[in-house]
């Protein structure tokens, strides 16, 4: 963590203290689940979800970082003529005391590379970085859990996104959306 997140959660602090009245209405902005699924084979991208709880004003998600893995990227599935692709995003909007998940089927993280020290302690330290606090970052440990068989993002190529799925990858969740 840097410095100055130390400084943002203490002014925090602080804030909430003055106004003790709300001090036990207004839930903070934080991460309070979520996990990975590791790609069926190890150079097949993981997959991450989870859950913030929106504070009282509304900030955007705006990047997931770990030194533990070679890349993150956010990434929303969405329906095209009929086909699930996937596009890359660079933010999310975390509503005022509401939620934002990153789940199955919609928004989600993309992870390349996660370190095998990481893998084997079965959880992946990661940064949620928020426009609030002059980009709070909130830190949490996802953690790691094995691949399900191929479904869902993780059956989808993504170096093929778009473009069409070559090793049956079309069919296979074709037959999860079935189930
Ligand atoms: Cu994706």
């Amino acid at each position: 963590m840097k410095p100055f997140a130390f400084a943002a959660l203490a002014a925090t602090a602080l804030t909430l203290s003055a106004c003790g009245d709300n001090l036990g209405a207004a839930k903070p902005l934080n991460v309070v689940s979520g996990h990975v699924v590791m790609g069926a084979t190890p150079d097949r991208p993981a997959v991450g979800y989870f859950r913030v709880q929106g504070g009282p004003q509304p900030v955007q998600l705006v990047a997931v970082t770990t030194d533990l893995a070679q890349r993150v990227e956010m990434h929303e599935s969405v329906r095209e003529n009929g086909v699930m692709t996937m596009k890359p995003i660079t933010s999310a909007d975390v509503p005022a005391k509401g939620e934002l998940v990153f789940k199955q089927g919609g928004k989600h993280l993309m992870i390349w590379g996660i370190n095998g020290a990481a893998v084997r302690a079965g959880k992946l330290p990661m940064q949620f970085v928020f426009t609030n606090n002059n980009n709070e970052r909130i830190l949490f440990d996802l953690v790691i859990k094995p691949a399900e068989g191929a479904t869902g993002e993780a059956a989808m190529d993504h170096d093929a996104m778009g473009h069409g799925a070559d090793k049956g990858g079309d069919k296979a969740a074709a037959d999860a959306a079935k189930q």
